[in-house]
């Protein structure tokens, strides 16, 4: 008897205690980052939507737990960083468990095995490890591959060539860029399965699990309630079925299309919806940040030929930290180092738009060339006139109004022109924080349709036709002002 109820409680422990660890949500929403290419995990389909293992298995946890997401997919290296910064609540990358990442992550349970594998060209004749000597191996930044790689480099002698993203790595490797790339063993061959003429000659190493990731010590609900919810998913076999989906011969393909993508006529047919949203979010952050850079800039370019030698200090200062900085640093560090730091001194996430981060590192950026503009256009400007002035009795800031600014801003047009077609080209490099502008909008294309040739030609004649449309605009009102 005592047996008997013993093994009740037995077989009945499991099944209450999945019950009791259900999970409730804390967040209204909880942010996912995840890849931007790394099919058959994360992909972008043909009508631009994200699907992949990673993509339905979150979507299924949420519905079945009852919890809201709202997915970003920056590529993998900015999607780690966003967790890490706070501007994301989990990561789902095909994202292997390693110690290292334990020290900073905390991981779900695992819902796949993968190794990492050497990838070269069909035609390539490396066979081993020790073929790759003073040969150039792609990897994507921050992956558990480039871990593999850097300890393996002095060993075999190989160059290490980083991506941030798997589309311009695998793009490298097709044009002869790079000799070979280290990937996911299931992201390799799933590429190779779509036609990719690539070969893995020599096995795969394990990396470890793949699972679900939350920045060490945050949301821990957000795990709880992945862990519950794949169980489920694993006992209903809805979780077979994804994988299915994606890994049984004949499953869903990156190219579904009907419209023939290897055409500019089928790129544009299939995409202008894609490519005109990216363009307009480049047209917003060009111009939205050019109006705040003028006001900035005139602050500090007046205050570079003020009578004050603390304004003029202040001025140079600003000037000449901002010039001496990478805009695509800046931008780094307002979207992930600001929000970083402010974290680890309040103990409070607090994640900053990344539009909102372009727009303030495309503002400082041109303010501070702005500045040296107004400078340059006030200082053109006689000295005599303002001694004539004021020794008529006529105040500074009357004489700067009067006579030298209205004389100053015809020679400083052209320059504001200049600068910017400089600040629209320059929304191309803030794309490096997962905004999603023209530039980044092409590459996701590419990443799905591996057509680089054709699209970066029609990206080139996007920027060629607004930059063109925008100086002549620019040109007319300039000559009105004259
Ligand atoms: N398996 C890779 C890693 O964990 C993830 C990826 O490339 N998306 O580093």
């Amino acid at each position: 008897m005592k047996k008997k109820i013993l093994a009740c409680l037995l077989i009945l422990f499991p099944i209450f205690s999945l019950g009791i660890a259900k999970a409730d949500t804390v967040k209204s929403k909880y942010i996912i980052a995840s890849d931007s290419s790394f099919a058959p995990f994360v992909f972008q389909n043909s009508s631009n939507q994200y699907t992949g293992i990673d993509m339905d298995l979150i979507k299924a946890i949420a519905k079945d737990q009852g919890f809201e997401i709202e997915i970003t997919n920056p590529g993998f290296d900015a999607a780690i960083s966003a967790v890490q910064a706070g501007q994301a609540d989990g990561i789902i990358a095909g994202m292997s468990v390693t110690d290292a990442r334990k020290e900073t992550f905390d991981f779900s349970e695992s819902y796949y095995t993968a190794n990492t594998i050497l990838g070269v060209k069909e035609s390539s004749t490396i066979a081993s490890y020790g073929d790759l000597k003073d040969k150039t191996v792609g990897v994507k930044n921050g992956t558990a591959s480039q871990t593999f790689l850097t300890e393996n480099q002095s060993k075999y002698g190989y160059k290490i060539k980083t991506f941030s993203d798997g589309s311009s790595m695998y793009d490298s490797l097709n044009t002869g860029a790079i000799d070979a790339v280290m990937d996911d063993e299931p992201v390799l061959k799933y590429s190779i399965s779509q036609g990719q003429k690539l070969k893995t000659p020599i096995p795969g190493t394990p990396i470890g699990e793949t699972a679900f990731a939350v920045k060490k010590g945050t949301n821990p609900e957000l795990i709880q309630m992945f862990n519950n919810g794949l169980a489920n998913l694993k006992a209903n076999g809805e979780f077979q079925k994804i994988l299915d989906k994606y890994l049984a011969s004949g499953a869903t393909t990156t190219s579904t299309s009907t419209v023939d993508e290897t055409t500019i006529w089928g790129l544009l047919q299939n995409n202008y919806k894609q490519l005109l949203s990216g363009l307009g979010i480049t047209l917003a952050l060009a111009l939205i940040s050019f109006a705040i850079a003028i006001v900035i800039g005139i602050i500090f370019g007046m205050f570079s030929v003020s009578p004050y030698k603390s304004l003029r200090l202040i001025s140079e200062i600003f000037v000449d930290v901002i010039r001496g900085i990478p805009l695509m640093i800046l931008a780094a560090f307002i979207f992930w180092g600001i929000p970083n730091f402010i974290e680890s001194i309040t103990g409070q996430q607090s994640p900053i738009n990344d539009f909102v981060a372009g727009t303030i590192a495309l503002s400082l950026n041109a303010a501070a060339y702005i500045a040296e503009i107004v400078r340059g256009g006030i200082q053109a400007v006689p000295v005599g006139q303002m001694e004539a002035s004021r020794s008529l009795g006529i105040s500074y800031g009357k004489t700067m109004r009067k006579i030298i600014l209205p004389q100053a801003t015809k020679l400083m047009l052209p320059n504001f022109v200049n600068q910017f077609v400089i600040a629209l080209k320059d929304t191309t490099i803030v794309s490096a924080i997962g905004l999603v502008e023209l530039f980044q909008t092409g590459k996701i294309i590419i990443a799905r349709n591996y057509q680089s040739f054709k699209m970066y030609a029609i990206l080139a004649i996007f920027y060629l036709v607004i930059i063109t449309l925008l100086t002549r605009l620019a040109k007319r009102l300039e000559k009105r002002i004259r």
